[in-house]
Formats: C-alpha cells, sequence, structure tokens
C-alpha cells in the first residue's frame, strides 16, 4: 500500500490520508456486518472523531464494515458538557447522524464512570452531586432518545476484588447510585437497553463475581437493567479462559450480554507468532459470544493501529487492532471473518 508514517495514536492526532481507491480494493466483502448479521450479532466499533472527519479511508471502513458504533469519547462527559450547563453536542451528533447515513445502530458510552469527567464537578458540593449527576444521565439519555438503542449507563465500577470503586459518587451518593443511574437512564428513554459495562470481566474471577453479584440484585430489585458489557481489552498473553461460562452466568440472569471493547495488544514490533496468538484471542471471544444466546453484539475498540489507544496507555506494547497503521488487514481479520463464515444460526429472538 502507501507510504505512509504511522501517525501517533489518539485523537486529533494529525495524520495523512492513504488514498481511498486503494483501500476500497482491499475492502472485504461480504462486509463484517453482512457475515454477522446471519448470527443475528451487531459488529461494531469504536469510532474516533478526529479520524473520521480527516481520514476518508477510515471513515469507508467504519461505514462498510460495520453496523453498530460507539463514540470512543465523544460522549463522555467532560467531551458534553465542559462548562457547567452549556452542553456541546456537535461531535455526539456528527456520530449519530453518520451512524443513520449507514445504517448503524449506536451505542451511548458511558453516563457514569470515575474518568473523563468534566474538571468542574470538582467544585460542585457533595450535597449537590446527585441532582448534578441525574441531570446529566437524563439530559444525555433525552437528547439522543430514538438514535441511541443501547447505553453503557455505569461504567467499571468495581474493583478488582469485586468490592465497588471508591470513586466520588461512591463516597457522596452510597451504593445506591448505581440503582439510581439505571432508574433515571430509563425514565429518560424506557425503550433504550442499559447495560453494566466493565473490563478484566472477561474470566470468572474475583471482578466479575463482584459484578455478577451486583447486577444480581439488581435485577432482583427489579432496577430497569436489560445487560451486562464486557469490555474484551485483552493481550496474546492473557488470553480468556473461561468467558464463555463467564457470559452464561450472565446470560442466565436474564440479562443480555455484550462484547464491547475488544482489542488484543502485545510486545511491539508484531511479528507472525504474535500476529497468529492475536487472531486465536479474537477468535475466542467472538466464539464465546456467538455460543451465548443473549450476545448480540461485539464491538472492537478500534479497528485500525493507525488510531488505537493502546501505545499511549502500554508502554512497549500495541498494534492491537484487526487492521494495522496502514490498513492491511491483519490474521486477526480473517479469523474473526472464519469464525462468522460457516452457515447459519439457531440464534433467534
Ligand atoms: O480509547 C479511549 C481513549 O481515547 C481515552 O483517552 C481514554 C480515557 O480514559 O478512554 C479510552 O476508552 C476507554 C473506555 O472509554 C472505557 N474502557 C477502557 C477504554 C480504554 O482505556
Amino acid at each position: 500500500m502507501h507510504a505512509v508514517a504511522p501517525g501517533p495514536a489518539g485523537e486529533g492526532s494529525p495524520v495523512a490520508a492513504v488514498a481511498p481507491a486503494a483501500a476500497a480494493a482491499a475492502m472485504p466483502e461480504p462486509a463484517l456486518r453482512e457475515l454477522a448479521a446471519r448470527h443475528g450479532l451487531a459488529f461494531g466499533t469504536a469510532v474516533d472523531m478526529a479520524a473520521l472527519a480527516s481520514d476518508p479511508v477510515y471513515r469507508e471502513w467504519v461505514a462498510s464494515q460495520f453496523d453498530s458504533v460507539t463514540a470512543e469519547n465523544a460522549m463522555k462527559w467532560d467531551v458534553l458538557e465542559p462548562t457547567r450547563g452549556r452542553y456541546e453536542w456537535g461531535p455526539a451528533d456528527e456520530l449519530v447522524a453518520f451512524a443513520k447515513a449507514n445504517r448503524q445502530a449506536v451505542r451511548g458510552h458511558t453516563l457514569v464512570w470515575h474518568n473523563q469527567n468534566p474538571a468542574w464537578l470538582a467544585d460542585v458540593p457533595v450535597a449537590e452531586l446527585g441532582a448534578v449527576l441525574k441531570a446529566h444521565v437524563q439530559t444525555t439519555v433525552r437528547r439522543f432518545k430514538g438514535d441511541v438503542g443501547q447505553w453503557d449507563v455505569v461504567n467499571e465500577a468495581v474493583e478488582a476484588d469485586g468490592t465497588l470503586r471508591d470513586t466520588a459518587w461512591l463516597r457522596a451518593l452510597g451504593p445506591g447510585y448505581i440503582a439510581d443511574a439505571f432508574r433515571w437512564a430509563h425514565e429518560a428513554d424506557p425503550d433504550a437497553l442499559l447495560f453494566y459495562n466493565d473490563y478484566d470481566v472477561e474470566d470468572v474471577n474475583a471482578k466479575s463475581d463482584g459484578v455478577h453479584d451486583l447486577v444480581r440484585r439488581l435485577v432482583r430489585e427489579g432496577v430497569p437493567i436489560h445487560g451486562v458489557g464486557v469490555q474484551g481489552h485483552c493481550s496474546v498473553d492473557q488470553a480468556p479462559r473461561t468467558l464463555r461460562e463467564n457470559l452464561g452466568r450472565f446470560d442466565a440472569l436474564g440479562l443480555r450480554t455484550a462484547v464491547t471493547e475488544v482489542d488484543v495488544r502485545m510486545a511491539v514490533p508484531p511479528d507472525p507468532v504474535k500476529l497468529e496468538a492475536q487472531a486465536d484471542v479474537y477468535r475466542t471471544v467472538l466464539r464465546a459470544c456467538l455460543l451465548t444466546p443473549g450476545c448480540r453484539s461485539f464491538t472492537v475498540w478500534g479497528y485500525t493501529d493507525r488510531y488505537s489507544w493502546v501505545p499511549g496507555w502500554f508502554e512497549g506494547e500495541g498494534a492491537a487492532d484487526i487492521l494495522d497503521e496502514h490498513f492491511v488487514a491483519k490474521p486477526a481479520l480473517r479469523a474473526l471473518r472464519d469464525g462468522l463464515s460457516f452457515g447459519g444460526t439457531s440464534r433467534r429472538d
């Protein structure tokens, strides 16, 4: 393909676009979204809005291969309400419009988190935090009612040992903030599917036990929660071993499940052995989802190494996505396509 300097990862990185014609020729058919649809599965990607605006090849892959999109950052509170009381919907609206134009679902990410909150929140008196959080949840959900079909309502609220994470929300509002957030979101859009979402909960482990206890209690109390999102940030050195079993126990609670943020990092540089190992992990995660009746959505956290968050966060690691930084397919893409390419499915609503 073209000689393009690999761009630094992350939103807003100034990168030259490669020629659309070259990428169009490499566009796989049938599209991933068509293969996945045979299994009643939505196939999604996180979307970097700066790349979507500046890189036509990036845009073309998103438009043609995926039928679900998640804003990588554009629906987080710090982006939506940088100044108290003044919402800036621009980037989120752009994603919604793009999704409509390409017949894609939008997964909303995320309403209640301990990260990427606006700076002004630190100055809000504790006594007002509940009202401020409720207003944020309801303003945002109402704004996208009918456009965003499912929300990650609460993100990453559990510690590795399974207890509730020590966040500003827990300290100010007590453990009930989680149930409240789901109730507020449901009131704002009774048709939206509402998820709890977390990382390092692929396997049956202390953290996923904690999430299981939490959501089981919510279900028992009649809280409007509809699903659990397993993020799926993996590494070639840590393939999930019990994902199927784990998804199965959430399924058994009557909840949907979703794989919401898959990527599989490795020590760089990549080599053929690591790339095959990566392909195996992607395929294992996909298979666990396909084997779980209520797992209807599989989302990668970006699909090209060109814009991946991984190198900026994990020293010496990267190459986590299914295409490389020049939009060349890796064995992982082939593995996912193979994993979807056999016959039909018995999964029916
Ligand atoms: O990919 C996102 C990156 O661009 C942001 O800088 C980062 C800030 O916290 O968040 C990343 O996305 C995270 C997601 O929202 C929640 N699960 C973990 C993801 C990777 O860190």
